[in-house]
């Protein structure tokens, strides 16, 4: 039974790291599982016809026209089993579709400073989340976290490849490319997004415990693509505190650097003839 369960598992989705990809999973579980009765039932039928009716010598295939009965019987119970995957499909979908909320170790961090209104971004019902930016480019993955230094959101705290994200708490991700069309997939986290520059997606997810998720783009991109992987690492709430609060400390270490850097060209080279950064 374990066997088979694991032998199944290769076949279904990813789950296990957030409740929108565990939807995913019991979906698609529940449909396979209805498209395994019916074509063991249609199999076993098309072998009994065969079996049964096989042509002997002399024998004359029977010639039907028509079996009201049986034409009402597959017509309602095709309808019967559409109609019941539209509705379980239907009642799942806003549990993967909308984020639900922080827990209340990290209600304080999804709070605190930390939110970000948009229009199209889909929040949790007591509206707050924690929203990094994921920007796609040929061939990283980059995020930026709250915590801009500028009200224009410059100087975010920014991270390669590998995205940290607090426990509990629902993270919703603002997704963009800065070149071509890239995919955004976590699998255990939830579905595919694609990043198309010039436009932004949203999706979320909230992972419950420590642990590290994988992905990859999942759009060809160009000729690094397979290189294009994605880390989701997930600590809890108040490392993620001081993990942002250190990255902000080399972000504005790294500024003053430039700054004296900057002026000690100025002096060599004269005044203005250094440009900005
Ligand atoms: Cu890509």
């Amino acid at each position: 039974m374990g066997h088979l369960i694991s032998t199944l598992a290769f076949f279904t989705p990813q789950s296990g790291g957030s409740s929108n990809a565990n939807q995913i999973d019991s979906l698609f579980k529940i449909t396979l599982a209805i498209a395994l009765v019916i074509f063991v039932l249609v199999e076993a039928g098309l072998l009994y016809a065969l079996l049964k009716f096989r042509a002997r010598k002399g024998a004359v295939a029977a010639q039907i026209r028509g079996n009201n009965r049986l034409e009402w019987g597959w017509t309602v119970g095709a309808t019967v089993i559409l109609l019941a995957l539209a509705i379980v499909t239907f009642a799942k979908l806003s549990s993967i579709e909308n984020p639900s909320n922080s827990g209340p170790e990290a209600d304080k961090l999804a709070s605190n400073g930390l939110l970000y209104a948009s229009s199209e971004r889909k929040l949790p019902p007591d509206g707050k989340s924690l929203t990094i930016k994921v920007v796609g480019r040929q061939y990283i993955w980059q995020y930026f976290y709250p915590g801009a230094s500028e009200p224009d959101g410059l100087g975010a705290p920014y991270s390669y490849e590998e995205m940290v994200v607090p426990t509990k708490t629902t993270i919703t991700l603002d997704i963009a490319s800065a070149d071509v069309v890239h995919s955004w997939w976590v699998p255990q986290l939830g579905g595919k997004f694609q990043a198309v520059p010039g436009y932004h997606n949203y999706t979320w997810f909230k992972v419950e415990k420590p642990g590290v998720f994988r992905g990859q783009c999942a759009l060809l991109c160009g000729r690094g693509h397979a290189r294009m992987i994605a880390t989701v690492k997930a600590v809890p709430p108040a490392q993620f505190d001081q993990w942002l609060a250190y990255q902000k400390q080399l972000l504005s270490e790294a500024n003053e650097q430039a700054k004296v850097a900057r002026a000690k060209l100025n002096a060599q080279t004269g005044a203005g003839q250094v440009e900005n950064p």
